[in-house]
């Protein structure tokens, strides 16, 4: 396709910075537009890596995500080697197993292993002829002025390269972003939550899972938050949240069984005493960071998607979803602009702030909210209620989780669109509750209760002689 500057896209070359999930899936969606695409990753091969130590083991894949992923093509790969989750587990103290469905049969979250889905993404992107993977080359720096990136190799020698467009996928630690820190009019804010994460394998017992699989597993204990995952292998990943001073506290084998007695006793058995209390110190606790800015490009040469533009606390299952959507979002600009990046950048950054900023807030917001409140009463109750609405008012009333999980409605419009329903049932209960006044005095008014008034004084000796 021609455009603007007379080069073609075959003639551009379209440097892809990260070969995480965001940017392995969007090398995949800028090489079928055929530009020259070189994707720079700072990690060895990860296929070719013994063993990954990184972050969370396993994701929670929904709608969004699996949309990106089945305009390469990739949908079926991956859902096939993903474990549904029709419902939510909720594990009491007690050790009570309630389920609660996530809406009808095609509603499910998909437990997918990110070290296969980000093995399956490089495989793909690499089958294009005019994308090429540059493992073991970590930018250092680069120039918004003329697109040149420097990388450092693991010899200690230095690379450069310079590109038309640079693609910002390098996580929420991005290299490319510091590139936007220095300008002016660049909005940034960074927050760490006082909580950390701990993940936790959950061996299988008599070769088959120790809990039910199709499921996500959660242990709500307000600050202490407790969820599972399933695996092909059929172990479960565990993974613990809690305040980094509370990990601190924990420091010996007895400590980490006496904590899992008081909040997750159900657990133990199926982790396994042992195997609990040394997996615990195996790693420290990880920090989890939010992350927002605005803009996401520079000029027409850079943009920033995935975790580099908007790093989300995990608390929603959204982080990687966004990311892909973002893929979805430029490509159809890309569509839209005639592939004219002067035109397609500006107009990214002015369609999708507004939802990764909503993202980024509802997560947030679903993480202060359940260290506050929600224990496994609260979360079944808070559920249940949903779902009556959702029965009752079918097209009116969907609930927020549904929206941002299996629609591709903008993250804002869910936002907005959940104020307004909770503007609509606040109303109804008042509705319900003025009727129910108004039909009372009626009944009282129509059927005069049989009772003498009593004096004002005798009221007062009563009270008087109570000892308060
Ligand atoms: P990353 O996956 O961080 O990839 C960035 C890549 O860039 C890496 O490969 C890195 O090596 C490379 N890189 C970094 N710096 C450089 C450099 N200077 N030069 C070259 N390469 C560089 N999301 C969900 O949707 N569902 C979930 O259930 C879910 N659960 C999560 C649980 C936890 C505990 C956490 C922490 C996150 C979770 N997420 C989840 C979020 C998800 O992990 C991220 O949103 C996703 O990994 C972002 O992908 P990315 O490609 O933008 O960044
Ligand atoms: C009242 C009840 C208020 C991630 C329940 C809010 C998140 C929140 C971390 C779950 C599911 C995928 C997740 C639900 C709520 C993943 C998720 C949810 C966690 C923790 C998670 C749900 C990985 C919040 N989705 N979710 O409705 O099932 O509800 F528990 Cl700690």
């Amino acid at each position: 396709m021609m455009e603007s500057g007379g080069k073609s896209s075959k003639d551009k070359v379209v440097a892809v910075v990260g070969g995480g999930l965001v940017g392995a899936l969007n090398a995949c969606y800028f090489a079928r537009r055929g530009f020259q695409v070189e994707v720079f990753e700072s990690r060895d091969d990860i296929r070719e890596a013994k063993i990954v130590r990184g972050r969370s083991i396993n994701l929670a894949l929904s709608h969004r995500g699996r949309q990106a992923l089945s305009r390469v093509g990739m949908e079926e790969k991956i859902v096939s080697k993903g474990i549904p989750m029709h419902s939510r587990m909720i594990h009491s103290l007690n050790g009570k197993q309630s389920p609660i469905p996530y809406g009808k049969k095609g509603q499910y979250i998909l437990s997918v292993d990110r070290a296969n889905l980000n093995k399956e993404l490089l495989t793909e992107a690499e089958r294009y002829p005019n994308a090429k993977m540059n493992f073991d080359h970590k930018l250092q720096d680069w120039s918004p002025d003329t697109g040149l990136m420097t990388f450092l190799r693991p010899d200690g020698s230095t690379q450069s390269l310079q590109a038309d467009l640079i693609v910002g996928c390098d996580g929420a630690f991005s290299t490319i972003r510091k590139q936007f820190l220095r300008r002016s009019r660049f909005n940034f804010s960074q927050t760490y939550i006082p909580h950390g994460y701990l993940e936790l394998t959950m061996p299988p017992v008599a070769g088959e899972f120790a809990m039910k699989p199709n499921y996500l597993h959660i242990w709500p204990r307000n600050t202490f938050m407790m969820i599972a995952l399933p695996n092909l292998d059929k172990t479960f990943t565990c993974t613990l949240f809690m305040p980094f001073d509370e990990f601190e506290k924990i420091t010996t084998g007895d400590d980490v069984m006496e904590f899992f007695l008081e909040y997750f006793p159900d657990a133990i058995p199926l982790i396994g005493v042992e195997a609990l209390k040394t997996d615990y110190f195996r790693l420290p606790a990880q920090a989890m960071v939010s992350i927002k800015c605005s803009p996401y490009h520079i000029n027409d040469r850079c943009v920033l998607m995935g975790d580099s533009a908007h790093a989300v606390v995990p608390f929603y299952g959204q982080g990687m979803n966004a990311g892909f959507e973002d893929c979805i979002v430029f490509d159809e600009i890309m569509d839209q602009c005639n592939e004219d990046f002067s035109a397609v950048l500006p107009e990214y950054t002015r369609v999708r702030v507004p939802d990764d900023h909503t993202i980024a807030d509802l997560a947030m917001y679903n993480y202060v909210e359940m260290r506050a409140h929600v224990n496994s009463k609260w979360f079944l109750f808070r559920k249940k209620v949903d779902d009556i609405l959702h029965f009752l008012l079918p097209k009116t009333i969907v609930p927020l989780y549904t929206m941002v999980t299996f629609t591709r409605i903008r993250y804002h419009e869910a936002l907005q669109r959940w104020h307004w329903q909770n503007k609509v049932i606040n109303q109804g209960l008042l509705v319900c509750a003025t009727g129910a006044v108004l039909g009372g005095s009626y009944l009282i008014a129509k059927h005069p209760p049989k009772i003498q008034s009593i004096p004002i004084e005798k009221v007062w000796d009563r009270l008087l002689s109570l000892k308060v």
